[in-house]
């Protein structure tokens, strides 16, 4: 069961412009930053609220570290904003297996790794009205993290 928007995915072409431009103007500050070699990214991730189940919102700012990277195609085409939205589920197998039943295309046979350990999987934005929309289940909490349930960079 899908329950929270885990995050919303911005392509910026320059990421520490962008993640100042986030302090500067809302106070958002970096909770945690990856290069996702696989997925082409560096990434900041910038913890909005925490959320009933445990988990937390973020926005996760996208820069590309290869050109023909999907980030980094889509920039090309499109310049920056909202690449995709991703919810939240306990179980990301089991949602992306309910929803490819449904006859929408699951980008992945078997998730991957996604930000801070989650594991992740895609929908074509085809067959979403147009949004690439994303799946994640988050890496279960230390016993030492705080509440929200990720390490605090
Ligand atoms: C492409 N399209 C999109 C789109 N990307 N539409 C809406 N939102 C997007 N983000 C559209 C194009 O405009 C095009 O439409 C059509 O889909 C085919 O796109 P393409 O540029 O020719 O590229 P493809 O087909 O090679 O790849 C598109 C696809 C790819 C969605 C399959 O981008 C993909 O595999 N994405 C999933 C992985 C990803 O995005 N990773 C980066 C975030 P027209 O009408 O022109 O045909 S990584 C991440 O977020 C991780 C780190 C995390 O959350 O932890």
């Amino acid at each position: 069961m899908l329950t929270r928007i885990d995050h919303i995915g911005i392509a910026c072409f320059d990421l520490d412009k962008t993640v100042e431009f986030y302090r500067a103007t809302y106070g958002f500050e970096v909770y945690h930053s990856e290069i996702n070699e696989e997925q082409g990214v560096r990434e900041a991730m910038l913890r909005i609220n925490g959320t009933d189940d445990g988990g937390a919102t973020y926005l996760q700012l996208l820069e590309p570290v290869r050109e023909d990277s999907p980030v980094g195609k889509w920039l090309a085409k499109n310049g920056e904003g909202v690449h995709h939205v991703a919810f939240g589920t306990a179980d990301v197998d089991a949602d992306a297996a309910d929803i490819r039943d449904k006859g929408v295309r699951v980008l992945y046979e078997e998730p991957r790794r996604g930000s801070m350990g989650s594991r992740i999987t895609f929908l074509h934005p085809k067959d979403c009205h147009g949004i690439l929309t994303e799946l994640v289940t988050s890496a279960p909490p230390a016993p030492s993290d705080p509440p929200g349930g990720h390490p605090a960079p």
